[in-house]
């Protein structure tokens, strides 16, 4: 377990590759889940990738992430809106890397907030699907948990 990475995805991503490409480009939610695949088989690490548009199911994700390397996080709209998905987060007591597709801060005034950044180890946003490759690279060398 401690050698499997979990790739969670919230709200409305499995719709990536159908809708706003010049705000989160072409690839598709198969593709994203195709590159983290081989980031993690580059690392020899087993990944488990999910995408769900339901904020309780997400919570569940991350309390199942219990035990293995870290989390790869894209909360979607949930990042800035869920309490919830942050209480897990330090439930769990995993590395957790957030990331977002788009920069956020490039954005609308409601996503400059986020409730996942003070509990994730580091915060990747803006250089669409290869910001998933960069965090699956940083707990590839991420030694041990947060405590
Ligand atoms: O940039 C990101 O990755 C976001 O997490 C994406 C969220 C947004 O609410 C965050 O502020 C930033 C939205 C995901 C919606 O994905 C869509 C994909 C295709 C078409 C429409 C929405």
């Amino acid at each position: 377990m401690p050698d499997t990475v979990h790739v969670l995805n919230g709200p409305n991503l499995n719709l990536l590759g159908t809708r706003e490409p010049e705000v989160y480009g072409h690839a598709t939610i198969a593709d994203v889940e195709a590159a983290c695949r081989a980031a993690c088989a580059r690392h020899r690490l087993d990944m488990v990738f999910r995408q769900s548009n339901h904020e309780g199911e997400l919570v569940t994700f991350l309390q199942e992430a219990r035990g293995s390397r870290g989390v790869v996080l894209n909360a979607a709209a949930y990042t800035h809106t869920s309490v919830a998905i942050a209480d897990a987060i330090k439930a769990v007591g995993l590395i957790v890397v957030e990331v977002h597709l788009s920069n956020v801060f490039a954005r609308e005034a409601f996503r400059h907030h986020s409730y996942v950044s003070p509990v994730a180890r580091g915060v990747i946003c803006g250089l669409g699907i290869e910001g998933y490759r960069l965090a699956i690279d940083a707990l590839a060398t991420a030694g041990g948990r947060i405590s």
